[in-house]
């Protein structure tokens, strides 16, 4: 199988730039999280690293090393800040895995008991 190149076009890369606005709840020097815009639930909150990968198929382990910490610390911030019984962390990679944006990206949606989420 062979994952495309990196097109640096894509909406995060924009983000990353600031060429598009963004509601940035953290940042470091490897990490970006921000709101996402089509939440499933109040509160969702997407990480991306500043390096450029597609998504999980080709991003580079150190990169990894340095995002899934953000994303642990987030999934426990966003549950005590939403007051959530449970928190969803999702990861798509490829069109047919349900990717829609090139830039690797984890969803840190808060969940309730006995609530869907928006389709
Ligand atoms: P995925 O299917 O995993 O590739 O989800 C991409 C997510 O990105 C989706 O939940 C909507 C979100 N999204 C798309 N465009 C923008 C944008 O311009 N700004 C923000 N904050 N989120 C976006």
């Amino acid at each position: 199988m062979t994952i495309e190149a990196y097109d640096n076009n894509n909406i995060f890369g924009k983000i990353l730039r600031g060429e598009i606005p963004c509601h940035r709840v953290y940042e470091d020097d490897d990490t970006l999280a921000f709101m996402d815009v089509m939440p499933q639930s109040p509160g969702h909150v997407l990480v991306i690293p500043k390096a450029p990968s597609r998504n999980i198929l080709d991003a580079d382990p150190r990169t990894l090393s340095k995002l899934m910490p953000v994303v642990q610390r987030l999934a426990k911030a966003v549950k005590e800040a939403f007051e959530a019984d449970g928190i969803t962390v999702t990861q798509f990679n490829e069109p047919a895995a349900g990717q829609t944006v090139f830039h690797l990206h984890f969803h840190i949606v808060p969940r309730y008991e006995g609530a869907a989420l928006k389709p």
